[in-house]
């Protein structure tokens, strides 16, 4: 069993320390301790965003530049654990985007990963490759990595969606590219609902073969999701730990949606008391109905209330022991970096305070 803490700092040692520094060389048992953990340690803290809280300084941005100036008009959620470093866990970027009425934000495309979900207005759209998608509340919106993108608001009231995005894995394998449009607003080849009838009735084009690891329905609309939530909660009892969750899925190969980032959606019913669960992947949460708290218990910190409503947002960090409680019935969406752990067999899951 290694050492929890690093062998002593003798003059001696300290001395070929210097000494070996020069040639770029270090010796790993003064790291080793904090490099091969026996668990899980992140600077991730448990957090939760008001809305309420948040939306006047969204509108106060709106005022200071325009969707095309900034490119994106985005407040980014940064963990309290990583101030500075535009990331709200370990692997993912979080932020709240803005669209004014009449609005672009313009055509551009990267590797980065993004998923909307719409928080606030109905009816602006995003573009993919082509294909607009007018975006409601609770929708849940896909734009693949290296998919052009841009965003428009024709309507008379503010939409504001959460944007997830993979840009600390992609930064940790150095895989960036992007690059701007040729316009600002791409050219429209493809009716709306077109992906979705092709791809979203549980049926594919007869000949069609994936050629991209991401899901091709690039809008999961929440009258659907909350259709079978409803039907789960009718149906039988909840998971004990869960609720009623359900995973979103890519339907050509039933593996997670997007391939970097995973998205579930869970209906908790009224009264509900989760029991403690905790996975190595920290996890950020919308409310999207109801009202409760998710008691978040780290080993050395103690416990941390985030109490939510309609459309705060929250952080669980990996593999701290969590709780759900709902007042009344209430839906939480959540996104996470568990796929990429699966493909690499790193992701655990413990059940009660194991
Ligand atoms: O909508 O393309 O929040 O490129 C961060 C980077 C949104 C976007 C973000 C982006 C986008």
């Amino acid at each position: 069993m290694a050492s929890e803490s690093a062998p002593a700092r003798t003059p001696e040692r300290q001395a070929f320390y210097e000494r070996i520094a020069p040639f770029h060389l270090a010796p790993l048992w003064e790291k080793l301790h904090s490099l091969v953990t026996a668990e899980p340690r992140s600077p991730c803290v448990p957090f939760v965003w008001h809305y309420r809280d948040v939306r006047p300084h969204l509108m106060l941005a709106g005022g200071l530049i325009t969707a095309m100036e900034a490119t994106r008009r985005v407040l980014i959620l940064e963990n309290p654990g990583f101030a500075g470093e535009a990331q709200i866990t370990g692997s993912l970027f979080a932020g709240l985007q803005l669209i004014l009425p009449g609005e672009v934000a313009p055509a551009h495309r990267h590797t980065q990963s993004a998923l909307r979900f719409v928080i606030e207005g109905s009816g602006a759209y995003t573009a993919v490759d082509g294909e607009r998608t007018v975006m409601e509340p609770g929708d849940f919106v896909i734009t693949p990595s290296w998919t052009w993108h841009d965003h428009g608001n024709d309507t008379s009231e503010p939409m504001v969606w959460l944007d997830g995005l993979d840009i600390q894995i992609v930064k940790l394998l150095n895989a960036s590219f992007a690059e701007p449009g040729p316009d600002d607003m791409q050219q429209i080849s493809r009716p709306e609902g077109d992906s979705y009838a092709r791809f979203g009735h549980n049926l594919l084009p007869v000949d069609w073969k994936p050629e991209v690891k991401t899901s091709p329905v690039f809008n999961y609309p929440y009258a659907r999701s909350r259709e079978a939530l409803d039907a789960l909660g009718r149906n039988g009892d909840p998971d004990p730990y869960h609720g009623h969750k359900l995973r979103y899925v890519n339907p050509a190969t039933g593996e997670s949606a997007m391939p970097t980032i995973g998205t579930f959606i869970q209906l908790l019913p009224k009264g509900f008391s989760g029991q403690p669960y905790r996975a190595t992947d920290g996890a950020v949460y919308v409310c999207v109905e109801g009202e409760g708290e998710t008691t978040v218990s780290a080993p050395g910190v103690g416990a941390t209330i985030l109490r939510w409503g309609p459309r705060d947002i929250f952080v669980v960090p990996g593999w701290t022991s969590h709780t759900h409680h709902a007042d009344g019935e209430a839906v939480l969406f959540s996104f996470s970096d568990r796929p990429v752990q699966q493909k690499l067999g790193l992701w655990r899951e413990a059940r009660g305070n194991g």
